[in-house]
């Protein structure tokens, strides 16, 4: 029995509870019965709800299951959290093959699960379509192995890098198709990360549960719209905040270096937040200087040429003379979103 397409299908019903999950990983599961039709089917949807492989087996009621395989992404866990192991219930419902994408790296599981159904005689299928897995859960895999917040960076430019004019003119780069799949990319982050100089020059909404801002100097007006919806974090670096302003709005301090707001400060302001991702959608400035930081970026191309070097960059916070010195990347997607393109990259290890 090839297992890659069963696996795909795991992927694609762990995708069903992006957004909702963390700090918890996306799975998906899917049950077979011993002859190895199809019987059943789940997924994690909300953190603190079933995990994916008890969501699958409690819609069977009528042992159908007995003697059949159970195919998921992550490894089943062993441990008792806001439910029972799911090992144990693997166990119990007579699953005789488990195939799993990747083992779970929470030091409270890995590889306890995959002992524990050996120890009951189930036979273990491990690191199926594995690169697939690792990727949905890159997020819960930064988290879970640094102890730190994934940093994903959006940003949309013409074919010469440019995000707007010098007078600030920049709507719209992308198609309205494009800037739809950037509400779908949103989803996918615990937080969305904005510049006090873009709030000031757009005055986004940006819709988001979560919306932190950088404000060093605390110039931004509270009336702009980013700060009418959602709860908004704004760090500073002022002795004195707004004394009356609505609940959903915190300020933190955080120190200057450069004349600039600490990054490294930030992020792991985030992470102690229980912030476990983020995206940032700014200016040249703070993108380029979240380089160092940056987890994955995402990269909308337009097919449209402003030829003016007075146009504002897509990157730009410094000024290098050896092409060497450039940050590196690697190309994961090519995708289109017509007339535009997204491309999906990743940094390389020494940026
Ligand atoms: C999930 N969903 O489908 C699977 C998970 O806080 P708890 O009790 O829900 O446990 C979370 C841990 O369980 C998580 O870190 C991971 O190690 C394991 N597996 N978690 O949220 C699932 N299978
Ligand atoms: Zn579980």
């Amino acid at each position: 029995m090839q297992y890659e397409e069963l696996m795909k299908k795991c992927i694609e019903l762990a995708k069903q509870g992006e957004g909702n999950t963390s700090p918890n990983p996306l799975v998906g599961c899917v049950v077979l019965d011993k002859n190895e039709n199809l019987i059943s089917t789940g997924f994690h949807a909300k953190y603190g709800q079933n995990h994916a492989e008890r969501d699958a087996l409690l819609k069977l009621k009528n042992g159908e299951e007995h003697g059949g395989t159970l195919i998921v992404n992550l490894e089943p866990c062993s441990h008792y959290g806001k439910t029972p192991p799911c090992a144990d219930l693997i166990i119990e419902r007579g699953i005789k093959k488990v195939v799993i994408g990747m083992r779970d790296v929470n030091p409270i599981v890995a590889g306890n699960g995959i002992k524990k159904l050996k120890d009951a005689g189930i036979e273990v299928v491990e690191n199926v379509l594995n690169n697939e897995c690792l990727k949905l859960n890159e997020v819960f895999i930064k988290n879970m192995t640094k102890h730190k917040t994934f940093i994903a960076l959006k940003t949309a430019a013409t074919l010469d890098g440019k995000i707007a004019t010098s007078n600030g003119s920049s709507k719209w780069i992308t198609s309205e198709e494009a800037r739809e799949e950037v509400k779908v990319i949103r989803k996918r982050y615990d937080a969305i990360m904005t510049s006090s100089s873009t709030v000031i020059a757009d005055n986004p909404v940006m819709l988001h549960r979560t919306k932190i801002i950088l404000d060093r100097e605390l110039k931004t007006d509270l009336k702009s719209k980013i700060y009418q919806s959602g709860e908004i974090i704004v760090f500073h670096s002022q002795d004195k905040v707004p004394s009356q302003t609505a609940k959903n709005i915190k300020f933190i301090p955080a120190p200057v270096e450069d004349n600039k707001l600490n990054l490294e400060f930030i992020f792991s302001k985030l992470y102690e937040l229980n912030i476990m991702s983020v995206l940032i959608e700014s200016g040249g400035v703070l993108n380029g200087n979240a380089l160092k930081y940056v987890d994955k970026i995402y990269h909308f191309i337009a097919p449209k040429i402003t030829a003016d070097n007075s146009c504002l960059s897509c990157f730009n916070s410094r000024q290098i003379n050896d092409i060497n010195s450039s940050y590196d990347f690697k190309i994961d997607r090519i995708d289109s979103y017509p007339p535009d393109i997204l491309l999906t990259y990743y940094p390389m290890a020494n940026n």
